[in-house]
């Protein structure tokens, strides 16, 4: 495979070597499967630190849920949560990004020197597009959603899912690139589970590979959503092996980053789908 490296403020990530983990450290009290576990710093930090002994190849902070129909959070309230998990986190030796839509909070974390911006809305919130584009190194990650939380199970009607998330991708990478950000400092993400229903992530997943030729790597969160449920008939805290499942059929179809709450078994079972798949030529 040809190199692929995705450019960060502080590490030049290999995806061509294997793929990434990165683990989902969630501040807040209401996320979907984790809410509330890690929202006292301690506890958060705590939890990083965990991550990193299993082998998380990158940390994800989050301080707002995004959850469908999750209230919005205050940039305020975001910070608030989120500054002493990060200061904590960016000592810790591996890249850690901040996943979150608000040019403010962005603009603190980046102050703070993290080393990705992780948006679910790709960067439409005012500003945010500039902001990075005046930032000389941030890794980015722009993930497809129609609306916000609030509204995008409200907007599922496609007639070509993969191609509209493709063209909505390719609009917000050309932006980005036009503004001036180098194109290896993003990645690029379907999206599953927002603004689609079982079935579209489903045909999405299925013909993810189709997003490859936008020449930008794919990083791809599956962990715990209600599709995997839907598939399994599992409530969310019995996910696991859904979850390592759908982690390892994203690899085999293009994806070089995970995004998971799972950390430890994920890794394991990359490593042993890595060893039998890795061409010896
Ligand atoms: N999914 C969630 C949040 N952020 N970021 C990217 N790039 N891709 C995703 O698929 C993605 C994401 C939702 O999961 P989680 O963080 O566990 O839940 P919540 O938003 O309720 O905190």
């Amino acid at each position: 495979m040809s190199p692929q490296i995705w450019k960060t403020t502080r590490f030049d990530l290999d995806l061509s070597e294997r793929p990434l983990v990165m683990g989902i450290v969630n501040v807040t009290p209401d996320s979907f499967s984790d809410g509330g576990q890690h929202n006292d710093p301690g506890k958060a930090i705590d939890f990083c630190e965990r991550l990193l002994g299993e082998g998380v190849d990158i940390l994800d902070l989050g301080a707002e849920s995004t959850r469908p129909g999750a209230p919005k959070v205050s940039a305020k309230e975001e910070w608030l949560r989120l500054e002493p998990v990060l200061r904590a986190a960016l000592s810790l030796g591996v890249p850690v990004s901040v996943d979150t839509s608000k040019t403010e909070v962005m603009q603190r974390a980046l102050d703070l020197g993290v080393d990705i911006i992780n948006d679910v809305m790709a960067l439409r919130d005012a500003g945010a597009e500039e902001l990075l584009a005046s930032h000389v190194a941030a890794g980015i990650c722009l993930m497809h959603m129609r609306g916000d939380p609030a509204t995008m199970q409200q907007q599922t009607g496609y007639i070509d899912v993969v191609a509209e998330v493709r063209d909505f991708l390719q609009v917000r990478l050309d932006r980005l690139i036009g503004l001036g950000v180098a194109p290896e400092r993003i990645t690029l993400d379907p999206g599953y589970g927002f603004a689609k229903t079982v079935e579209q992530n489903i045909e999405l997943q299925r013909r993810q590979r189709e997003l490859l030729d936008m020449g930008r790597p794919l990083l791809v969160g599956w962990s715990r959503k209600s599709t995997l449920g839907a598939l399994t008939g599992r409530a969310v805290d019995e996910r696991q092996s859904a979850s390592v499942g759908a982690a390892l059929a994203t690899v085999a179809l293009g994806a070089r980053v995970v995004r998971v709450h799972d950390v430890a078994a994920t890794v394991d079972a990359l490593k042993v789908w890595e060893a039998f798949t890795r061409s010896t030529g």
